[in-house]
């Protein structure tokens, strides 16, 4: 059987024993990999002063991890810059927010180079590769540059932009260019997959080409929608466990005669949380006879902390929920909670289950695995309700939620005040309705389907190795290693090791993901 190389910017394996729980996600590749055999590949989290190229391979839970530290340029230009100021605003379509440096994208480029220098010699004839998210788009034809020609593939976990915000990006060919490398390209939902086929038909030139593939620059690749799911029986498993029924036995007293609701989300723009306050804020504003009957519960734990616009986003997140409670608290009530911490999923899912209302009203979404996971923590016969935003790529799959706009803060206002008094009834058929759907399309089938598809999307590839001389040059280029022997590794001399110290960046808090 072909192994599996799974890549991705951060790889999730727990760093130490004791490190919170992996997600579904985490999970069920490291699943794949034992079934296959194969690795998981990316950044270690650390950075040195000077790239070395020096790979760190260790064995978690059966399954063989391989890391490599970046330099603190690549951290500030590729991951902060590039992957975290560029790509992630632009993709969820705020470009007020992208920043356009130049010397952002040749981190990426750089960064990339060296990912795939690091990892082109590890594969071996047969291996097939599965590369995840925007970190590393252009890492499949920095592969095929180094002669590889296995099947490789690429899965986007975030939304794809409409072509009238990608093109404002500089390059933004090249990018797009650097997908057709892959083999198989998968998006979560197909508003994501038209809006790169619009691309690609409209302003790449491209062409539908023999069985759906798609033709552009000189080549062809498969795109196909493959929505993420849970493990729904080992959430619902964790949703039952004695940490999570202490959790829920705690909310439920600390709510206990008031509904609860509740929004788990990394602190992100993205996830609309001003709005979502701006649309409870209403809800108070527009029901005085039930603003006492409800209790708030948001968790946001920081993430990218080290961007100028998160920590911004913080200030103003404290600020707001600082002033909702201070106009509408009483001496033995205060509507908002707060918190900023990251807890263990088994707590998560008994909260998730003490909740009347789940709200998740992200503004652009590629899918949304709290909407999933808030579902599965239902209990069947008294199960919550979930007000989702019509723009999470979840909303395609989860039409029996309440529904909302979530610019809109009268549709949040009204989508809470209907969830809230939903009859028993209604509620537990939406929840059949849901959980079945989200059964239906759980991890596993995910997975499965795109190793499935990324086998039949294969073709036989000619080798694309560019000449010394392009190679000489990048390597000038500060490109890193791009080929053959590792570099050496500097001695181990105590001043060499100073001069090289490495750094731990920031918790993954971006990769509950993968
Ligand atoms: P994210 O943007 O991280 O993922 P999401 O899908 O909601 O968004 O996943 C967040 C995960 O983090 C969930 O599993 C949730 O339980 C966990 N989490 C959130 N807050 C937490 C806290 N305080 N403590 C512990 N855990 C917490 C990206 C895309 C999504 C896509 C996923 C998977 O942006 O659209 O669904 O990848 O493809």
């Amino acid at each position: 059987m072909s192994r599996l190389i799974v890549v991705s910017n951060r790889v999730s394996a727990p760093e130490q024993p004791g490190a919170a729980p992996a997600g579904g996600l985490a999970v069920a590749l490291s699943a794949a990999l034992r079934e296959y055999s194969g690795f998981w590949f990316g950044w270690s989290g650390e950075t040195v002063e000077t790239f070395t190229g020096e790979v760190h391979t260790r064995r978690v839970d059966e399954v063989t991890v391989v890391t490599v530290d970046l330099e603190d340029a690549d951290y500030q230009e590729y991951y902060n810059g590039y992957a975290n100021g560029t790509l992630w605003p632009l993709f969820h379509y705020r470009i007020d927010l992208t920043a356009y440096d130049r010397s952002f994208g040749e981190g990426y480029e750089r960064v990339n180079r060296r990912f795939a220098g690091v990892l082109a010699p590890l594969i071996q004839p047969g291996d097939l590769i599965w590369v995840h998210d925007y970190h590393m788009i252009p890492l499949g034809r920095e592969l095929r540059r180094l002669g590889v020609t296995n099947p490789i593939g690429f899965f986007l976990h975030i939304p794809w932009p409409a072509s009238q915000l990608l093109t404002t990006l500089p390059r933004n060919r090249q990018l797009v260019e650097a997908l057709f490398s892959y083999d198989l390209v998968g998006f979560q939902t197909d508003e994501w997959l038209w809006a790169f086929e619009s691309y690609v038909l409209g302003e790449a030139g491209g062409a539908w080409g023999r069985d759906g593939r798609l033709e552009a620059f000189g080549t062809t690749l498969r795109a196909q929608v493959f929505p993420i799911g849970l493990d729904v029986e080992e959430f619902r498993a964790l949703a039952a466990s004695p940490v999570a029924n202490r959790a829920y036995d705690r909310m439920a007293a600390h709510s206990v005669f008031r509904s609860l609701i509740v929004g788990v989300d990394r602190l992100d723009y993205s996830k609309g949380l001003e709005e979502r306050l701006a649309g409870f804020e209403r809800f108070l504003a527009d029901n005085p006879e039930l603003r006492r009957e409800v209790l708030y519960l948001q968790v946001a734990p920081t993430s990218r902390g080290e961007v100028g616009v998160y920590q911004d986003l913080r200030a103003r997140i404290d600020a707001l929920c600082g002033r909702i409670n201070g106009v509408y608290a009483d001496m033995d009530w205060t509507p908002i909670s707060h918190v900023h911490r990251t807890y263990r999923r088994d707590e998560l899912a008994g909260v998730y289950r003490a909740a009347r209302v789940c709200l998740v009203t992200p503004l652009r979404d590629g899918m949304n695995l709290v909407a999933k996971e808030y579902v599965a923590a239902q209990k069947p016969d008294d199960p919550g309700v979930l007000v989702l935003s019509r723009f999470a790529g979840a909303a395609r799959q989860m039409g029996e939620a309440v529904i909302v706009n979530p610019f809109s803060r009268e549709e949040i206002s009204e989508g809470l005040k209907r969830a809230l008094s939903m009859g028993r009834e209604e509620r537990v058929k939406r929840w059949e309705i849901l959980m079945d759907g989200i059964r239906k399309s759980g991890v596993k089938a995910w997975r499965d389907s795109f190793v499935e598809a990324l086998k039949a999307s294969h073709e036989p590839r000619l080798p694309f190795i560019e000449s010394p001389a392009i190679l000489r040059v990048r390597g000038t280029l500060g490109a890193g290693p791009v080929a053959g022997p590792k570099p050496p590794v500097p001695s181990a001399a105590p001043g060499a090791l100073k001069r090289n110290a490495k750094r731990r960046r920031p918790p993954p808090s971006d990769a509950v993901v993968i």
